[in-house]
């Protein structure tokens, strides 16, 4: 431990003072050091600074001085370096791209970017995990936010989505208290980012509306293998204008060009251990690698005479519209291919409203809508500090726009001139509105009805479309749901409230609260509660599914092939060329980072470490190993781990001779999907798809 000055000998002589940049180098020395061209580093206010490591001294060994203006200015700053996190969606990742219209609207709407074609507007995407605070993890089971702002010729537009086309309840009125229940409780602060616990599961219980979104949440929607491979919904009906006026319903869908993956549920818990940062580190990679990920763009039109036919009240945010009843049209397309330069400046200020539309787009009387349009103007006032947080720059319009808005905190424009009011005669050059290009609402007629806090009967049936999804799923996906449920339900301590939930479930799918009944042990089946409305079976609709519509390709996706030294150098560069030319990377993993010494002598970096670089991170694995390495792994937990995991995860192995005592060794069987490296064929066609024959062997589903 380090002596305080004061314990030190009083007769010790002081050392003859030397100077801060004698002591630590000064700052020309370390930019030699550095090398290139360095600025001189200023205060704030442009004071250049002669030495960024000590503070000012009355003595060399005395008190630093309240005059060190330089230190106060950047402890200061440092103070206030963090801004409030996000109320809900405080971890995210975002990225910079444009929208290309492939197909006019101009039928349905006046707006630019729906009307142009071929017209590049630039986009900042931002993807976000709902529950966890910004220093959570990014594999939780949770629904995925997809918000895009486009910066268009009219104004910012921006689609405030989630990755599930549907809401948990119907009236803004309940969010702030779906945020609290799903939020860690408040009196032990846990848990952190996950729904699995008494209070979010209380909530549901007692708002059966929720039980749509609950049967999407506990499908593999909310465990994707990437961002990249999530669809994105803007939920509510918007309504596009036309030049006469007329309105349209629209429903707005981005679909990835990679398709949907997700991933297995014990993959998900075992990503949260070994790479906090899994979605937004193969975000970054994709990008740098110029692997640009991509999403069509499709919307669904309908009339009000279409709406009214529909077997439920489009106006409920609860409620989808089956592909099946109204098609999706694809009318362009999505690109990332930036990555901010700085994570606070953009992806951290970046202030999202569904609000922002622009002249063309108009808003639906769904109440969950109407209530969004409030708050997210409202939490930006206090989340980013004043009314000017438009003027920062990832905010900032990309076309011209003018107003008389002044003033306010953090001010950055100098307005000139006299004028900062309408109408005046004092300035030729104004801003002024304009009826024929101005943002115009829909006249809408009114509805029949007396004013009051109601809900429509309309939004009555909470169990129908929640039956569709499900009985609209593959078997195992369905058994995903209800293992879901049965680990979920697991973590609620409280009986009451478990047993209300397998109730519900009753309403769903007799034979799903039968199953989720059995795996949380239940002695007998729960009372069912009464249903406002007799469920009903809609038609099903295969579209929700998606293990089928999973892409069969490698595209984009990653490899990890484990080597040690004395690996063969062409295995390995057979295996490397053929996953590349199908589209995906390869990782090297090795016993240590510095490499290995492959047999023809050459030395081969690592990628990661095997301890550091669990087989969770990658789409399928492979080896090529000596056969006396693989029998010194096979003693190694790390590599027994990978292979087994890799097996329990349904991913395909390429496992060499060498590889076969570390799979004996995990008690890992070999089947269909485990295959010999050389057959880089066989590998390439296991790789682009989960083996999901293997996971009734691997695991008891409910
Ligand atoms: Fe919300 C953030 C999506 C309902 C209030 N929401 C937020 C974000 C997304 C969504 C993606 C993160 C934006 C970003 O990356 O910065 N929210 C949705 C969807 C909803 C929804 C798809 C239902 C269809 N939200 C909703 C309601 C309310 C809010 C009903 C309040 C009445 N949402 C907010 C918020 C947030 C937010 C508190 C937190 C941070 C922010 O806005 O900027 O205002």
């Amino acid at each position: 431990m380090a002596k305080s000055p004061a314990s030190r000998p009083s007769a010790a002589k002081p050392r003859p003072s030397r100077t801060a940049a004698e002591q630590r180098g000064s700052g020309d020395e370390l930019q030699q050091q550095a090398g290139g061209d360095h600025p001189v580093m200023t205060t704030q206010l442009g004071i250049p600074i002669a030495d960024n490591q000590n503070s000012l001294r009355g003595t060399p060994r005395g008190p630093t001085l309240l005059e060190d203006f330089i230190l106060r200015e950047k402890i200061t700053h440092f103070d206030h370096e963090r801004i409030p996190e996000r109320i809900v969606h405080a971890r995210g990742t975002a990225a910079h791209g444009h929208f290309e219209l492939t197909e006019s609207l101009a039928k349905y709407t006046t707006a630019r970017v729906l009307t142009e074609v071929g017209v590049k507007t630039p986009v900042f995407t931002r993807f976000s995990t709902v529950a966890g605070g910004a220093g959570s993890v990014d594999t939780p089971r949770d629904v995925r936010g997809f918000a895009v702002k486009l910066y268009t010729q009219e104004g910012n537009w921006d689609i405030v989505g989630n990755n599930i086309p549907v809401f948990f309840i119907q009236d803004a009125m309940k969010f702030p208290d779906l945020v609290h229940a799903v939020k860690m409780e408040p009196d032990r602060g846990y848990p952190q980012a996950g729904s699995a616990h008494d209070t979010f599961w209380d909530f549901v219980s007692l708002m059966p509306e929720t039980l749509h979104m609950v049967m999407w949440a506990m499908s593999d929607r909310t465990i994707p293998r990437s961002l990249r491979t999530m669809e994105g919904f803007g939920v509510h009906s918007f309504r596009l204008i036309n030049a006469k006026g007329q309105s349209t319903f629209v429903k707005f869908h981005w679909r990835p060009r990679l398709g949907i993956q997700s991933t297995v549920w014990d993959e998900a818990v075992k990503l949260q251990a070994a790479d906090n940062d899994f979605h937004r580190r193969d975000l970054f990679e994709a990008i740098e690698a110029g692997n640009y990920p991509e999403w069509d763009f499709a919307v669904q039109l309908f009339t009000e005479d279409d709406a009214a036919k529909f077997p439920f009240d489009h106006l409920d945010p609860t409620k989808l519209i089956p592909e099946e009843l109204v098609p999706l049209r694809t009318i362009g397309r999505m690109v990332l291919d930036r990555w901010p330069d700085n994570f606070f400046a953009e992806t951290e200020q970046v202030a999202y409203c569904p609000a922002n539309v622009p002249p063309g787009i108009d808003f639906s009387n769904d109440p969950l809508l109407q209530g969004r349009l409030f708050s997210y103007l409202d939490t930006q006032l206090s989340r980013l500090g004043g009314p000017n947080f438009a003027q920062i720059p990832v905010n900032a319009p990309q076309c011209p726009f003018h107003n008389m808005q002044r003033d306010g905190h953090m001010q950055m424009g100098i307005p000139k001139g006299r004028v900062n009011y309408e109408p005046s005669s004092l300035q030729g050059d104004t801003p002024c509105a304009s009826q024929a290009q101005g943002f115009r609402h829909f006249a809408e007629p009114a509805d029949e009805g007396a004013k009051g806090r109601v809900r429509p009967e309309s939004f009555a049936d909470h169990y129908s479309q929640a039956r569709m999804f499900f009985r609209s799923q593959s078997e195992l996906e369905q058994s995903h749901i209800a293992s879901a449920l049965v680990f979920e339900l697991s973590k609620v301590a409280t009986e009451h409230v478990r047993t209300a939930v397998v109730g519900h479930l009753q309403h769903v799918d007799s034979a799903l609260a039968q199953r989720v009944a059995d795996g949380l042990g239940m002695e007998a089946m729960p009372p069912k509660p009464p249903a406002a409305v007799k469920p009903q079976d809609l038609p099903l609709s295969p579209a929700l599914r998606i293990i089928d519509r999973m892409l069969p390709t490698l595209q984009g996706r990653c490899v990890g092939l484990l080597v040690d030294d004395g690996s063969s150098a062409k295995s390995v560069a057979a295996l490397r060329k053929a996953v590349e030319k199908a589209g995906a990377t390869v990782k090297i993993v090795a016993p240590k980072v510095g490499g290995v010494v492959l047999d023809d002598g050459s030395r081969l970096p690592a990628d990661g470490q095997l301890a550091g670089t669990p087989s969770t991170v990658f789409d399928a694995v492979a080896s090529i190993l000596a056969p006396a390495m693989g029998q010194k792994l096979a003693r190694e937990a790390a590599a027994v781990d990978w292979f087994r995991d890799a097996f329990g995860h349904l991913k395909a192995i390429a496992a060499c001779q060498g590889t076969r005592a570390i799979l004996q060794a995990g008690g890992v069987e070999p089947d269909a999907g485990v295959l010999d490296p050389k057959d880089t064929k066989a590998f390439i066609a296991a790789a682009q798809t989960r083996q999901w024959d293997r996971e009734p062997k691997v695991r008891t589903l409910a």
